[in-house]
């Protein structure tokens, strides 16, 4: 089997980045799965064999990110293209009621994980002269919504470093995306209204919610495009959702 080459997913677990690893291993690549969940990392190994290796770590966690990466096996270390999508949303109350603890998460997860993998992963890139770094930020980053006060805050700052990184690789073959995804049915509401699912399904309650596989379909757009074209930024958005705050429910 020839492989296009080895694709890196954090939070390959379920919802956008399990689509972006399964559209990776099926546009032949190999793919470095990543979460904390192993029992669902094993499931994947299971399901694709020599296509993927599941690496299962905490991306808040600076020291366990750069081992992970610096220990992968020889024949996984080239990696071509980085999808940073490890990230999560924690509560919807007023900036003033908010809970520090999920705003560390946040903070830690969205910001400084994607960072911590990003340092990791991009220098082996430079060297060979070769790769693709896709951010998942979201609509949340383009302006606040009532009660997204500091998850907004973390994908305007993937929104900046994205760019900041987009420009420090501009002399190279290096090229960088930004994906803004819209309202995505995943296990997102539910991990960010701490498992009230009845709270979480009203997210997507009279409006056709995008899926992780149309998030999946535009990363590998951007990452098949030839040499030439840098897919800088995309804003995906189900179709009746124009903001992150104007959403017309059926
Ligand atoms: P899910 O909750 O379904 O998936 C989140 C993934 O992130 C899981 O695989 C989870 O793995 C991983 N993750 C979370 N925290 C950590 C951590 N500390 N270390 C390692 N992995 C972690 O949500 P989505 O698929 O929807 O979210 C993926 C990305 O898309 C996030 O960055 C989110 O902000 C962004 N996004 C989502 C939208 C939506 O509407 N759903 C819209 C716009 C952007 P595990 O639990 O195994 O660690
Ligand atoms: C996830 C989309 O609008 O729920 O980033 O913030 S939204």
């Amino acid at each position: 089997m020839t492989y296009n080459g080895i694709a890196m997913v954090t939070g390959a677990t379920g919802g956008i980045g399990e689509a972006c690893a399964r559209r990776l291993i099926s546009a032949g690549y190999r793919v470095i799965a990543t979460g904390r969940n192993r029992s669902r990392l094993d499931a994947l190994k299971r399901e694709y064999a020599d296509a993927l290796l599941p690496l299962a770590f905490d991306v808040r966690d600076s020291r366990e990110a750069a081992q992970a990466v610096a220990g992968l096996p020889e024949d996984w270390r080239r990696i071509d293209v980085l999808v940073n999508n490890a990230g999560l949303a924690l509560g919807l109350e007023p900036e003033y009621e908010g809970d520090i603890a999920d705003w560390d998460a946040m903070i830690d997860t969205n910001i400084k994980g994607l960072l911590y993998l990003t340092r990791a992963v991009v220098p082996g890139m430079l060297a060979r002269g070769k790769g693709h770094i896709v951010n998942i930020g979201s609509v949340a980053g383009d302006a606040a919504y009532a009660g997204g006060n500091v998850y907004c805050g973390t994908k305007a700052a993937v929104k900046a470093i994205t760019d900041g990184l987009r420009i420090d690789v501009a002399g190279s073959p290096l090229r960088v995306t930004l994906l803004k995804p819209g309202l995505v049915e995943t296990n997102f509401s539910e991990v960010r209204f701490h498992g009230d699912s009845s709270r979480a399904a009203a997210v997507y309650k009279g409006i056709e919610p995008l899926t992780g596989d149309d998030i999946a379909d535009a990363m590998l757009y951007a990452v098949s495009a030839p040499a030439h074209v840098q897919v800088a930024e995309m804003l995906i958005l189900a179709t009746h959702q124009a903001s992150g705050s104007v959403i017309v429910r059926q």
